[in-house]
């Protein structure tokens, strides 16, 4: 019996101790050494520093977008900032995932050019935390020590006019351990973008962890045969709570209604937005990798947000790959066709498999 557990954690090992990169469909030339992003608890010690290091050196390094955004003092900020501008274009649309593909990428290049990250972009798959409240709770990207990224805020009662609400929240508060603990975030809330300094928050739902986080739901998701299916079940519908899927069960379930993740414009502030779209990126590849040919360049849905399917506006069309994506300050401006590969001449990144899950624990 006391063999299993060796075994087990042999067997987990395994799951992500020899990652393949995946063949680049396109051109092998192009993308030689792509950053290898992997899941947040299978780094080591030291490989969590020097991300956690490189994240503060962000939140140290002076804005470049202060002309745009008068809130922005660091270089963390200016990512904040683009996202605030942009929140309201770039949801419910068919560009939501491309946007977010190449807006993190942006992040893990400037962490990596600026602040001496070595590694790539790590991801949290939710889906290892999912099975039981307790599960989520105990989520190793919540340790509370300085290698991790701390955990729920104390409980506020009150959450006024909350969007969107979240049942089964337990918090709203400052984060109160983890190596964000004293992070300033200055934007927001919702389009602010003037100076308003004020403490990371959480608001932790493990009911919405268990409902949106599933494998089950992850699942039904990748099993869609075209890009236009597969981006609605990952982001869900907008008509209230309960057709939310697991782009905002990711953001709810930590953000809860009062958390810095739960702000539909500054929800950047907190740095686990990094590890959720990361992961939400990491699941569209796996959907595009089950059949390239077809896939790797299928792109839909509608240029507006909230139009069909997303909601029950006439749709005023749908976005094609010469759809053009501004990044302001932060980067040049990319069609959502350049975004398409990961390992072409614009994107240069690959993924280590998720550590499986085992019965050993
Ligand atoms: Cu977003």
């Amino acid at each position: 019996m006391k063999l299993i557990p060796f075994v087990c954690s042999l067997l987990f090992t395994a799951a992500f101790a020899l990652p393949a990169p995946s063949p680049d469909p396109q051109d092998t030339k192009t993308c030689t050494s792509p950053p290898l992003r992997k899941e947040w608890r299978t780094l080591s010690d030291e490989e969590k520093l020097n991300y956690i290091t490189a994240v503060k050196c962000m939140q140290k390094l002076p804005a470049i977008s202060t002309g745009a955004v008068p809130g922005a003092v660091s270089r963390y900020d200016d990512f904040v900032g683009v996202h605030v501008r942009d929140a309201n274009t770039i949801h419910f649309v068919g560009h939501t995932l491309p946007w977010h593909r190449y807006f993190v990428a942006k992040f893990e290049e400037a962490m990596i050019n600026e602040c001496n990250y070595t590694g790539g972009q790590p991801y949290w798959d939710f889906t290892l935390d999912s099975a039981k409240e307790e599960d989520f709770l105990a989520s190793p990207i919540f340790d509370p020590g300085p290698l991790g990224f701390g955990g729920n805020g104390p409980w506020i009662a009150e959450s006024i006019d909350p969007f969107p609400p979240a049942p089964g929240r337990t918090g709203g508060g400052c984060v109160q351990d983890g190596a964000f603990k004293d992070s300033v975030v200055r934007l927001g809330p919702r389009e602010n973008i003037q100076l308003n300094e004020r403490c990371l928050t959480r608001d932790f739902s493990p009911w919405i962890a268990t409902t949106f986080l599933s494998a089950q739901l992850v699942k039904d998701t990748l099993d869609q045969t075209t890009f236009g299916w597969f981006d609605v079940k990952a982001q869900g519908k907008i008509q209230n709570v309960y057709t939310y899927r697991y782009h905002g069960g990711g953001h709810l379930a930590i953000g809860g209604e009062l958390g810095t993740l739960a702000d539909v414009w500054s929800s950047a502030g907190d740095p686990l937005f990094y590890l959720h779209h990361t992961n939400m990126d990491r699941l569209w590849w796996e959907w595009q990798k089950k059949d390239l040919p077809a896939r790797l360049y299928d792109i839909s849905n509608p240029i507006y947000p909230f139009d069909f399917p997303y909601g029950n506006a006439t749709s005023r069309g749908n976005v094609t790959l010469e759809f053009e994506m501004p990044f302001h300050e932060v980067a040049k401006t990319v069609t959502i066709g350049d975004t398409m590969d990961i390992m072409g001449e614009t994107l240069c990144y690959d993924y280590a498999p998720s550590p499986e899950k085992s019965n050993c624990y």
